[in-house]
């Protein structure tokens, strides 16, 4: 039977995005639950053409759903996860707070699906953070291929990660410097102000001197492969675009990487399209990547002083790929092994 769903943080950007997956693609549901804060409490959202009235989260008794996505963020997940789990909910969380759990999978559909053979112990399968995706997607084929001996990241990462409230106050802040170059810029959910600016810092400082979001990327990126000792080293940077997340990546392999032969092994990953295969001069960027679903890879470029050593440039939807079409693809996977058979795990 199709499972009953409730998605939290259904008014929110991965929200959303998660809305127009379930519209658009296979995974059919029996009932369908938006839940945000009680200041939404009461909105109808239309979902395959039918108003659908927002909850609100404290009022929302998950005994009713088989399947809960969160997208709320972490503080809202670490406190209300745990009850709709003990309510029979299996919950894909979009969140930092389980991602490390022992108990808890971390998964990408396309590199670990095997961690999905079991029903996971906590109760919770955790979606990764949106930077990390992309990574072990291309790191992944090429750990098997050659050995990965270390990977260096610069992300580019764009307003849409910090919500529909971060994708406004980039527009507004670059509306208002545009008619005033010495305007003060709004700087609430990005401080410094993103409009006409790079921001080298996402999220909080932690010991190390790296920040949360580079850490996650490394933890993360460990857990999924399973490679504990993964040398990967990462520099987050925020940049004034609307949407979807790009990466300069330098890996070095363990033995000489073939160019024509590591993009055909590209090429070959599920839903990754390899833009410069034919033409060298043809890139993706966030406004033009192409399928909005794909890993999107260019600037493949071995270095001529080190064969073991390459370049690959990343460009995916952090929205789709990075979190919601994740989460989707996970859930398409649990009901394909029969966890929420009947309704129930
Ligand atoms: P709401 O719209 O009612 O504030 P975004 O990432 O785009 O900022 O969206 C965050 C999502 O998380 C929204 O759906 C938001 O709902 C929801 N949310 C934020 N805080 C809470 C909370 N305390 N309880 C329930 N939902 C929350
Ligand atoms: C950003 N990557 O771009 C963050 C958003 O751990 O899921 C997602 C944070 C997370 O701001």
């Amino acid at each position: 039977a199709a499972p009953r769903i409730a998605i939290v943080g259904a008014t929110g950007a991965v929200g959303s995005t998660l809305i127009e997956l379930l519209e658009e693609r296979a995974l059919r549901h029996r009932e369908l639950h938006l839940v945000a804060s009680s200041r939404s409490a009461g909105r109808l959202i239309p979902v395959g053409g039918r108003p659908y009235e927002v909850q609100a989260l404290e009022d929302f008794d998950f005994g009713l759903v088989d399947l809960a996505f969160f997208s709320a963020g972490t503080g809202v997940s670490a406190e209300w996860v745990p009850g709709a789990v003990a309510k029979g909910a299996l919950v894909i969380d979009n969140t930092n707070a389980f991602r490390m759990d022992p108990g808890t999978p971390l998964v990408v559909p396309q590199v670990n699906f095997r961690t999905l053979d079991e029903p996971p112990e906590s109760g919770i399968i955790a979606n990764p953070n949106c930077s990390t995706i992309p990574l072990v997607r291309v790191l992944q084929p090429v750990e098997r291929r050659w050995g990965v001996r270390q990977a260096v990241v610069s992300t580019y990462q764009a307003a849409s990660g910090q919500g529909h409230h971060g994708v406004e106050e980039l527009l507004e802040g670059s509306e208002l410097a545009l008619r005033d170059p010495d305007a003060e810029l709004p700087a609430e959910r990005f401080r410094p102000p993103l409009a006409f600016n790079v921001v080298p810092f996402i999220d909080v400082l932690q010991d190390s001197g790296f920040t949360l979001e580079e850490e996650k990327m490394v933890r993360e990126s460990r857990k999924i492969l399973d490679l504990a000792h993964l040398d990967v080293t990462t520099t987050c940077v925020r940049v004034p675009v609307v949407n979807c997340h790009s990466a300069a990546v330098w890996i070095e392999a363990d033995a000489p990487v073939d160019r024509d032969e590591l993009i055909a092994l590209l090429s070959a990953q599920p839903e990754v399209t390899v833009h410069d295969a034919e033409n060298r001069a043809a890139f993706p960027t966030p406004l033009e990547a192409g399928h909005p679903d794909h890993v999107h890879v260019g600037r493949v470029r071995v270095s001529p002083h080190n064969p073991r050593g390459f370049w690959l440039w990343l460009v995916s939807d952090n929205l789709r790929v990075g979190a919601a079409l994740n989460a989707v693809q996970i859930a398409e996977y649990v009901l394909g092994r029969g966890f929420l058979a009947g309704g129930t795990r």
